[in-house]
């Protein structure tokens, strides 16, 4: 089970229960610990989620939103604290991805593509890695499994001169 299934589920404990009391919250971040830590999140910044949601949790509830749909809300906001504390753009036109090597940027960038293919975007894939051995069939074979289109240049040593053709 990957991440987003497993925090589903953890999240499912709380839209199912018959009433959000601290017990049905202690339960769901339990349930959010093992998903993190499956996913070889450091216990430092599990613990700090944890603790983040459980603190909140029960906090006055301004504007119109329910306990379930309030808890919901703030794990999801530690959540993607924990991830960069970046929401994905919803209209990008480039996004460029660098990072140190192996850091998971042709992932990342195959991610991205069935993401933004998935919401109906037209989605082109560009390998500006003239580096790292195979970069581009890696890059190639994720762009076309999300079904992205994708361009490189193999052998070129110039990356800015791919990006620009
Ligand atoms: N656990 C985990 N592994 C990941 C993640 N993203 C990538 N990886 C793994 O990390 C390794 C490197 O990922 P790449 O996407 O090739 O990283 P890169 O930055 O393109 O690497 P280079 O091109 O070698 O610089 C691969 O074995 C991936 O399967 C992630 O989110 N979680
Ligand atoms: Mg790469």
């Amino acid at each position: 089970m990957g991440l987003g299934e497993t925090l589903r589920k953890a999240m499912d404990k709380i839209q199912g229960a018959a009433t959000v009391d601290k017990e049905t919250v202690k339960e769901a971040i339990k349930e959010i610990q093992r998903a993190l830590i499956s996913a070889n999140v450091d216990t430092t910044t599990v613990f700090a989620v944890s603790k983040r949601i459980e603190e909140n949790a029960f906090n006055e509830i301004k504007g119109q939103l329910s306990r379930r749909e309030y808890i919901t809300k703030i794990t999801y906001d530690a959540l993607v604290e924990l991830l960069g504390g970046q929401k994905t753009p919803q209209e990008p036109k480039k996004i460029l991805l660098c990072g140190l090597f192996g850091s998971g940027k042709s992932t990342a960038a195959g991610k991205l593509a069935h993401y933004y293919k998935k919401r109906g975007k037209k989605v082109g894939v560009i390998c500006a890695d003239t580096f790292r051995p195979a970069a581009f069939e890696q890059l190639e074979t994720n762009a076309k499994t999300a079904g992205a289109e994708f361009f490189g240049i193999k052998g070129e040593k110039n990356a800015g001169k791919v990006v620009a053709k």
